[in-house]
């Protein structure tokens, strides 16, 4: 049988009551128009993750509402997968906000977000819960690090990455400066540094709400090459950008 789509949780993201918490970790996969990658994603975590934590880990796929059903598409797998719940966002869109909500919705010690697109080798995961097991609050895969790296982007993508990043340093050298990689949308973090926190993100950038409102105290980088995408298109545009500067502002005035 299906499982039923979660609903979209309101409130903050609380520390799961006792009994729930045998989940180790809560991987969240933001998708917007990933019909096409989403089921072979789901293979390969499942494969990985029932081997690394077998029986302890949850996948949380928030969808907002993809025209290509993609919500439906893994909402078809859930009585094959237990492990895998699915939300359907109507009244709100965007990935930061997408990923929060998937935690408010989950159990997991540990809170995870991955891309829905396969540009992020999910092997990687694994490395990433190694240095959350040897006490890490914050584990980032990172592309500009050791073992790091972008693929074939192009030198114009390399600069406005870089030059955004710079952006970011001058805005908030507390928050940005503090890894090589933070606009990375792959890490883990521990739950109870982002408890009760007020977490509203804006835009693309959920590292940067979490480095700026959580209470991090150790970070770890693992190096991991950015794939490109094969199937499906980018969703980033003009307006992400926007997004980030007045997600860096926001995040300024607040401290
Ligand atoms: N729920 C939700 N997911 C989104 C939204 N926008 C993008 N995503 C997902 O977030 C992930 C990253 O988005 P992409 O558009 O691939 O952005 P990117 O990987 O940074 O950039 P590219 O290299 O251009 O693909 C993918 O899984 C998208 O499907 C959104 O508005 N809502
Ligand atoms: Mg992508």
């Amino acid at each position: 049988m299906l499982a039923d789509l979660l609903p979209v949780p309101t409130g903050p993201l609380t520390i799961p009551v006792t009994g729930e918490t045998a989940v180790r970790l809560s991987l969240v996969i933001p998708t917007y128009r990933e019909a096409q990658n989403i089921e072979a994603l789901l293979v390969q975590l499942t494969r990985l993750l029932k081997a690394a934590l077998p029986g302890t880990f949850e996948l949380i796929v928030v969808d907002d509402d993809s025209p290509d059903f993609t919500w439906k598409l893994a909402q078809g797998l859930t009585a094959d997968y237990p492990h895998l719940r699915v939300m359907r966002r109507t009244d709100e869109r965007g990935l930061a906000t997408a990923v929060v909500r998937g935690w408010q919705a989950s159990r997991g010690q540990l809170l995870g977000v991955i891309d829905g697109d396969l540009q992020h080798p999910p092997e990687n995961l694994l490395k990433l819960l190694a240095a959350a097991e040897q006490g890490a609050d914050l584990a980032v895969a990172s592309r500009h690090t050791e073992g790091g790296g972008v693929s074939t982007w192009r030198l114009a993508r390399r600069i406005v990455s870089r030059g955004a990043q710079l952006i970011g340093l001058v805005l908030l050298p507390g928050v940005v400066g503090r890894l090589s990689d933070p606009m990375s949308g792959f890490f883990v973090v521990r739950r109870a540094c982002l408890a009760g926190k007020p977490l509203s993100p804006l835009g693309y950038k959920i590292l940067l709400e979490v480095l700026g409102r959580g209470d991090i105290r150790t970070i770890r980088e693992v190096g991991y090459v950015f794939e490109e995408r094969t199937q499906g298109e980018s969703k980033v545009t003009l307006r992400q950008y926007g997004e980030y500067l007045l997600h860096l502002l926001r995040l300024r005035l607040s401290r």
